[in-house]
């Protein structure tokens, strides 16, 4: 998969996306990410990317120009352009496997200020990371390219695959344990180490199910 992120602070994404899976999958060549600054597409001495709202009020506003041309020369017919923005759908582990079957991916991230209305007319989606404002789109962005990548096929190991199902079955995950059997005085649970692995199985189903009633009764409907 080919994603491109226009922002105007490309040292944002330096570090988050150079380690672990996403690095890994990277040097793989099953994800090749370039991360542009739109002041690249502007044309004047100042690299003006914003101007004062219309109507007046507080702040400034991402102008058209320089996003309209930047995607103009990095979109293809196969690019799925998305926008972050508090405004947005929000996003989810189903809209996750569904971008992981693009092509490309392009991203435009607003900063403090607010897009231009019109910008919005150069997104098939507009997506939401949760209820809170941030300074800019970065952050929302690469957690979409964070969930994104390791449903990229070959991304994950089998064994990590198998282990995937958080979401994928609309519960949350039941409680793991490791060595030691007893630590602190907290005992690892009876069954776990029974070596039945249908009663294993039926615990772990029934313990997810708990957990998400308690938690996240929203999941279950
Ligand atoms: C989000 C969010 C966000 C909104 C960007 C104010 C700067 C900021 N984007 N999910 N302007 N939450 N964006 O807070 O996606």
């Amino acid at each position: 998969m080919k994603i491109d992120v226009l922002t105007l602070f490309p040292e944002m994404f330096v570090g988050p996306l150079d380690v672990s899976m996403v690095a890994r999958a990277r040097k793989a060549g099953l994800l090749d990410l370039r991360v542009r600054n739109l002041r690249d597409w502007t044309h004047d001495r100042h690299k003006t990317v914003d101007d004062r709202p219309f109507g007046g009020g507080p702040g400034m506003v991402l102008k058209p120009e320089p996003i309209f041309e930047a995607v103009e020369a990095l979109v293809s017919a196969k690019t799925r352009v998305l926008m972050m923005a508090p405004a947005g759908r929000p996003f989810t582990q189903s809209i996750a496997r569904e971008l992981a079957e693009q092509e490309h991916l392009l991203f435009l991230c607003g900063s403090y200020e607010g897009f231009d209305e019109r910008i919005r007319t150069l997104a098939q989606d507009e997506l939401s990371i949760g209820d809170y404002v941030l300074t800019n789109g970065g952050l929302p962005t690469m957690v979409v390219i964070d969930a994104v990548t390791r449903l990229i096929p070959g991304v994950l190991g089998d064994d990590e695959s198998a282990h995937d199902e958080s979401f994928s079955h609309g519960e949350l995950e039941y409680p793991h344990y490791t060595r030691p059997a007893e630590f602190r005085g907290m005992k690892v649970p009876e069954v776990l180490m029974s070596g039945n692995h249908a009663e294993i199985e039926k615990w772990r189903r029934e313990q997810a199910r708990l957990r998400t009633t308690e938690r996240r009764p929203d999941l279950l409907k």
